[in-house]
């Protein structure tokens, strides 16, 4: 036998002498325990939350939670929030519609700092939502100028005229009049 085959028998029997099957199962079955229990290790769960949007706020805040009042979107907004109601902050809940009608907001974004043009468009169709009510008024002006109010059923032009809940939708980047 050539002298690297001796070595390597040598040393598999070295091995094998010193291990047992049941320990190499033990050894093998914690590391894959272990492994699989990693993600859940405190330090592994704020990396997880910081899963943004790109440029959006972070989730954990109310400022970037669609589900809270205090979202950035939301800064002109009146009713309930459609996210609440088994939509998104974008999106109608099933069985509503969205207005094609909407009124028209200006947000900053706290996470970049501009200012972003949002629709605000009414989900009709289905009975009031009544969850998570927000009524913020920036740059809301009284129903006698309805096309800057928020404090209007926008629910026309759809099947129903019923209102159920509100979303909030990016238009644009605001610019300065010139
Ligand atoms: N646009 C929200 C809304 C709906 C009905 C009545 C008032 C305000």
């Amino acid at each position: 036998m050539r002298r690297i085959d001796r070595w390597l028998s040598r040393s598999a029997r070295h091995l094998a002498r010193r291990t047992s099957r049941r320990g190499f199962l033990a050894r093998l079955g914690g590391l894959l325990v272990g492994g699989a229990a990693l993600p859940l290790l405190p330090v592994a769960r704020p990396a997880a939350a910081r899963e943004t949007q790109p440029g959006e706020p972070d989730p954990t805040s109310p400022e970037g939670d669609p589900r809270s009042c205090e979202y950035w979107r939301y800064c002109a907004v009146d009713g309930f929030l459609s996210s609440c109601c088994g939509g998104t902050q974008s999106s109608c809940p099933p069985g509503t519609e969205m207005s094609p009608v909407t009124w028209i907001g200006t947000c900053r974004n706290p996470a970049d700092g501009r200012d972003y043009v949002i629709s605000y468009n009414d989900c009709c169709g289905k009975d009031i939502c009544g969850k998570c009510t927000c009524m913020r008024h920036e740059g809301d002006r009284p129903v006698y100028f309805p096309s800057k109010s928020n404090d209007i059923n926008w629910c026309m032009g759809t099947v129903g005229v019923g209102y159920n809940s509100t979303v909030a939708i990016v238009v644009g980047v605001a610019t300065e009049p010139e």
